[in-house]
């Protein structure tokens, strides 16, 4: 179905752009990069200055016990099961201007054009930013999501602490606090009629086959460990070798048969160990504690639940003396999209002549919880060599507003014009 021509007009690729840099500005780091922690002193920085933005377009704000924060559009039947669209407003800790933000802010200019086109749809539109997606600052991501959609009950991560030792609930109950002016609804209303995500690619496919839309086809799986490796402080000069209890070197022995057990030629099974911490982390003290991450990924439900269900016991097989406890923090399922969105994304980019490709997600997203309450899907835009999770990411004014274009004209479709 053609979007009517004024709404594509009315898509501003300057306004978004120059809303994606002013929020660039809210937790800069060197090199174009953001750092902007979930329920951190910024995120309430950045959440306020999207709700000025919407509140002088004429939408209604609302969040819930977990912090999503609501933009609502109405419609001309406001009884109507709502069309969601939206993303995540937390960043990695060494992250770019676009990965989440964007997706958010593409929903709003979505919105800002079709008021301004003067589209009347039947349904309400609502624009969210779930809640600490990234799980970068309170481990796992996607909190926010799983809440609302009743994939975890909103108290499973409460006594999660952040590296200065804060607890999720506490962190929540400041950030709750001082947003105690904002109506709080309950988990998973309304229940959404459909949900779209703009998103980044975070991969190369799209700028390296010289295309403008990914239409999501699903999400791959995604499974978290935490690692602990308990051994022995001691004397780095004086403790012969055959009587230590060494937490470093069990943890590099238990990381190498890992290694062994996911390695994929075919590059489909991700393994990722990105975060380590060593206690007591002295140079001439042998560690007693080393903890880490394992991120493991893969589009195929058996191999990920068979591969992630091998890793404690490869684990205890590899370790010299330590022991060692296996925890699992996050278990995302691959998901596919049921056709009606990745439909009227492809109609929507078809009629305005852009270069497409259904394609997965490697990355986890938020939409991965919303498929079991509504048809859910993606819309990806490229980004430069692919490079995402890193200051240097980078997406085009021009590639952002052809991807709102083209959720504004999804939306319209799907909310009924
Ligand atoms: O880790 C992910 O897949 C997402 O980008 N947070
Ligand atoms: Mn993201
Ligand atoms: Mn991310
Ligand atoms: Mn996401």
């Amino acid at each position: 179905m053609a979007a009517p021509p004024n709404l594509i007009a009315a898509v501003d690729e300057a306004r978004q752009w120059d809303r994606l840099m002013r929020m660039a500005q809210l937790g800069a780091i060197p090199g174009d990069g953001v750092n902007r922690p979930c329920l951190s002193p910024l995120d309430r920085e950045a959440r306020r200055l999207l709700i000025g933005w919407a509140r002088e377009l004429g939408l209604t704000v609302a969040t819930d016990g977990l912090a999503n924060l609501f933009l609502r559009h109405e419609g001309t039947d406001p009884d109507a099961a709502p069309v969601l669209t939206g993303s995540h407003m937390d960043s990695q800790p060494n992250g770019g201007r676009f990965d989440g933000i964007w997706g958010v802010l593409a929903g709003l200019e979505a919105v800002q054009a079709i008021r301004e086109a003067g589209i009347a749809t039947r349904r309400p539109i609502e624009v969210v930013a779930w809640t600490n997606e990234e799980g970068g600052r309170f481990a796992p991501g996607c909190m926010g999501s799983m809440a609302w959609s009743g994939f975890r009950p909103a108290d499973s991560w409460d006594s999660v602490t952040d590296a200065a030792g804060t607890t999720f609930r506490a962190a929540l109950e400041e950030h709750l606090a001082a947003e105690a002016d904002l109506p709080r609804r309950p988990f998973g209303t309304p229940r959404p009629h459909a949900y779209v995500e703009a998103h980044i690619e975070q991969g190369p496919r799209l700028e390296a086959g010289g295309l403008d839309i990914g239409i999501v086809t699903g999400i791959q799986g995604s499974r978290w460990f935490t690692v602990e490796i308990h051994g022995r402080t001691d004397h780095a000069g004086t403790t012969p070798l055959g009587q230590r209890k060494d937490a470093v070197q069990d943890m590099l022995r238990a990381i190498a048969a890992l290694n062994a057990l996911t390695h994929d030629p075919a590059d489909v099974l991700r393994f990722t160990v990105g975060r380590v911490e060593v206690f007591p982390n002295a140079s001439n003290t042998v560690a007693n504690l080393a903890r880490f991450s394992i991120d493991l990924r893969h589009p195929d439900k058996d191999v990920l639940l068979k591969r992630g269900d091998a890793i404690p016991g490869v684990i205890q097989a590899a370790l010299r003396g330590c022991t060692a406890t296996v925890t699992e923090t996050f278990h995302a399922l691959p998901v596919t999209f049921r056709p009606e969105v990745p439909d009227a994304v492809e109609r929507a980019a078809a009629a305005q002549g852009l270069k497409s490709l259904r394609m997965p997600s490697g990355a986890f997203h938020d939409a991965q919880f919303l498929v079991p309450l509504c048809p859910s899907g993606m819309i990806f835009v490229p980004c430069r060599d692919g490079v995402s999770h890193h200051p240097s990411e980078y997406s085009s004014p021009e590639q952002l507003a052809r991807g709102t274009r083209v959720l504004a004209a999804a939306l319209v479709e799907l909310a009924g014009a």
